[in-house]
């Protein structure tokens, strides 16, 4: 595959299936994830990848409701490509997870690949205090949790979302859903060129190795040709140096308060947008540029920020 010039970076910026708010940075009101969201654009991040929540006690929200209070204010402030998430939480249905996305049909949304345990339950022994009291049964009871991404499930997101345009971030956790989104493509559910989400070190997923980061490239490779983009997640502690590997390879990168807290080891990130200048400053760093919205668009081939729904 030709190397890509520019590197884009994606922020994640406020998580919803496995994100507790253990930190005070992370965003759960329509305001908090507005500026940072902003903020984070500013920085540098490209594509700003969104969950929203309820903004009373921070759980997960997949009510196109909250997701109207802030992506207006989004789209009047920034240039920015929005990417609704379809993640929802661990107990919601597909079409429940894909409503946001249909209604604001946005230039992307998420598309997870595969059923799969994910699991953060030894948070729960980890921290003697939580913020709201929904959080400590959430995390611990994740260890029975299955995150449901059959292909039935897959082939009705794909199938209701088609006419919207929308480029989808393929989220791939391990090997197999790089051969589950290959069948996908095979049937005709999803068209090159697709968006890849390496996404490593989550619990029930491939771990945060740089020889699985090369594994997964090469089997992407093996199966999509030319005809991908991909980009890496390292969730939690392998934020940065994944993503660093990741843009040296010439791949993209995804960081945020989503998938790491954590500004460096033990210290809590001030911000979104703290997160997106490191990465930033480091990929410049190592001699990549880092690709404004409208080249990100280009590099995605994505519709437009002027055909989208809100
Ligand atoms: N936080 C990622 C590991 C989604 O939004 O659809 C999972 C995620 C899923 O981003
Ligand atoms: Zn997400």
């Amino acid at each position: 595959m030709a190397r890509q010039k520019k590197t884009v970076i994606t922020c994640a910026i406020t998580g919803a299936i496995h994100t507790p708010t253990m930190s005070d940075a992370l965003p759960y009101t329509a305001d908090d994830i507005a500026s940072q969201a902003v903020a984070a654009s500013e920085a540098g991040a490209s594509i700003l990848h969104l969950h929203a929540r309820n903004p009373q006690n921070g759980s997960v929200s997949i009510n196109p409701d909250d997701f109207a209070a802030f992506l207006p204010r989004i789209k009047q402030s920034t240039d920015a490509v929005v990417n609704i998430s379809t993640g929802g939480s661990l107990n919601n249905t597909i079409e429940e997870r894909i409503a946001p996305a249909l209604r604001f049909s946005p230039e992307m949304c998420s598309m997870n690949m595969g059923s799969m345990n994910f699991s953060f339950h030894p948070l729960a022994g980890k921290y003697d205090e939580f913020k709201f009291d929904w959080e400590r049964d959430y995390i611990a009871n994740s260890d029975s949790y299955i995150f449901r991404n059959t292909f039935a499930d897959i082939k009705n997101a794909a199938t209701q979302l088609a006419p919207h345009g929308i480029k989808f971030e393929h989220e791939c956790y391990d090997v197999g859903h790089l051969y589950n989104l290959k069948f996908c493509m095979d049937i005709g559910l999803f068209k090159a060129p697709i968006f890849i989400q390496f996404i490593f070190g989550i619990l029930g997923g491939i771990g945060p190795d740089v020889e699985n980061l090369v594994f997964m490239k090469r089997t992407a490779d093996k199966l999509f040709g030319d005809n991908y983009r991909w980009s890496v997640l390292g969730a939690g502690g392998s934020q940065m140096s994944l993503s660093t590997t990741a843009s040296q390879m010439g791949g993209n990168v995804r960081v945020g308060l989503e998938d790491s807290l954590f500004i460096s080891r033990g210290k809590l990130a001030d911000s979104n947008a703290q997160q997106v200048q490191k990465i930033r400053r480091i990929v410049e760093d190592l001699g990549c540029e880092v690709a404004t919205p409208e080249e990100a668009r280009e590099i995605l081939d994505l519709k437009g920020g002027d055909q989208v729904n809100f």
